[in-house]
């Protein structure tokens, strides 16, 4: 193209005016950005022109994969006839009705209605409000209070990092706002000592059980959870626990927030990751994979027990974004959809790269420094740990993580690393020789760290 700007200077550009989220900024500055210039399929290319597959689909995010054309197409049809029009006041656009129908079509009968976002953080933002609107309307104002875990990821708005439970958001901003507690999480490696992973399962999923109790069932609204947490390290948690989050949560009448943004459409084999689990959700957050990144949009899937109260009961819900069913993101995420379904991605990746990946993933649990390699359709966390038979971690997990991932990239291969856990989230297309790179180059990385790294 004769009209890009040159790419020479834009690292020195980018440290003058460019500020980036979840980076070092003072490091990043010396360093230089690396600049991601073009995709296509599994692959991405930087400025100098090296190659990397991306076993992270961005931000686990870019469920078809890049470089698709008919996306593309459908969003630039889309701004030819109607560029924008909102979703208040009595209007709709043909792209935002139909897709909620789509999305619907594929959530399960008692989850009928979506209100659509931007993003997960939103989303997030989106529930949090309805949950309590929902309550106030039954005749139980009160009912204000949410259950989050520790270590989960909910977003970065106030809201959303309130919920979450990462410490490090919470201590830059005096968070998490009132009303909102964390119970620990379901991480057997780490926390579960002498207990079976079944055992641990229902340990952690009972501590909700006991800060109900403490906060008093009255004032409880909800609990919300990621089926497995993606930032906080692919947690895969014990079978015991989501049977028994469910039925608390039904025992003592508090609605279930299950956070879809990652695990949903087809991440986990499932069109979302409730269904995996075999549980119902009252609420669900969905973003990423719904368009598999190619413009924003996000939502919250409503059940019918809470839409109808808000239907019927509250009328006008006083929340709402400008760009809340945008026509042209939502034109994008009809065409992904339509993509995931005439491929059969869902059906692929429970039945036949699913299957595959877990294998290969699995087959690194053989190596010296890998304590746990564990994973769910195409979603897999790997355990590092100094001593295997002991479960005995790293004493700095952080930057023997961060060390296997930037041996990673610079053999051409994106992954993330939360502390000592490393993550893979391709996109759902990727091929069996692709998987094969993937779990050859980290084997390549986990071997310099096995001969390098101090105990
Ligand atoms: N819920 C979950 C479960 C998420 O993973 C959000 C909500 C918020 O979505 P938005 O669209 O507002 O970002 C997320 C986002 C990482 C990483 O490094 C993860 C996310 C976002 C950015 C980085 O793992 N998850």
């Amino acid at each position: 193209m004769n009209d890009k700007p040159s790419l020479s200077n834009l690292a020195a550009i980018d440290a003058a005016h460019h500020l980036h989220p979840f980076s070092d900024m003072k490091q990043l500055n010396a360093k230089g950005t690396r600049i991601i210039e073009r995709a296509e399929g599994v692959f991405i290319y930087d400025s100098t022109g090296k190659k990397y597959l991306d076993a992270f689909a961005g931000l686990w995010c870019v469920n078809v994969g890049y470089g698709r054309q008919s996306i593309a197409d459908a969003a630039y049809r889309q701004m030819q006839e109607l560029p924008y029009y909102n979703a208040f006041f009595g209007t709709t656009t043909p792209p935002a009705t139909l897709l909620a129908q789509k999305i619907a079509s594929h959530a399960g009968p008692k989850l009928s209605r979506v209100f659509f976002t931007n993003s997960g953080s939103e989303a997030t933002d989106t529930w949090f409000r309805m949950a309590r609107v929902y309550w106030k309307a039954l005749g139980k104002p009160e009912k204000t209070q949410v259950i989050a875990r520790k270590n989960g990821y909910h977003g970065s708005t106030v809201a959303g990092a309130s919920l979450g439970g990462m410490k490090l958001m919470h201590e830059q901003g005096n968070l998490p706002i009132e009303g909102v507690h964390h119970i620990n999480q379901p991480y057997w490696y780490a926390e579960g000592g002498d207990l079976s992973p079944a055992e641990f399962g229902l340990k952690a999923a009972r501590e909700l059980e006991a800060k109900i109790d403490e906060l008093g069932e009255d004032r409880v609204a909800a609990f919300v959870a990621e089926p497995i947490q993606g930032a906080g390290g692919v947690i895969v948690p014990p079978d015991t626990y989501w049977p028994e989050i469910a039925r608390i949560c039904k025992a003592r009448n508090i609605l279930l927030v299950v956070d879809e943004v990652i695990c949903g459409f087809g991440r986990l084999g499932q069109w979302f990751g409730h269904q995996h689990y075999g549980v119902e959700p009252d609420l669900a957050p969905i973003a990423k994979g719904l368009s598999s990144g190619y413009l924003p949009i996000g939502g919250v899937l409503v059940s019918d027990r809470v839409a109808d109260v808000m239907i019927n009961e509250v009328g006008d819900f006083f929340h709402g974004f400008t760009y809340s069913g945008h026509p042209v993101a939502a034109a994008a995420a009809l065409e992904n959809l339509r993509i995931i379904e005439e491929e059969g991605l869902v059906e692929r990746v429970r039945d036949d790269i699913g299957p595959y990946f877990a294998a290969a993933w699995k087959s690194l649990e053989d190596h010296d420094v890998v304590g746990q390699a564990e994973s769910v359709g195409l979603m897999g966390g790997l355990q590092l740990a100094a001593d295997k038979a002991t479960r005995r971690r790293y004493e700095k997990p952080d930057d023997i993580g961060s060390a296997v991932r930037n041996h990673c990239v610079e053999n051409g291969l994106i992954m993330r690393a939360t502390g000592d856990r490393m993550l893979a989230s391709p996109a759902l297309t990727i091929s069996r020789s692709e998987v094969d790179e993937v779990i050859d180059k980290l084997r390549k990385a986990l071997d310099h760290l096995r001969d390098t790294a101090a105990k």
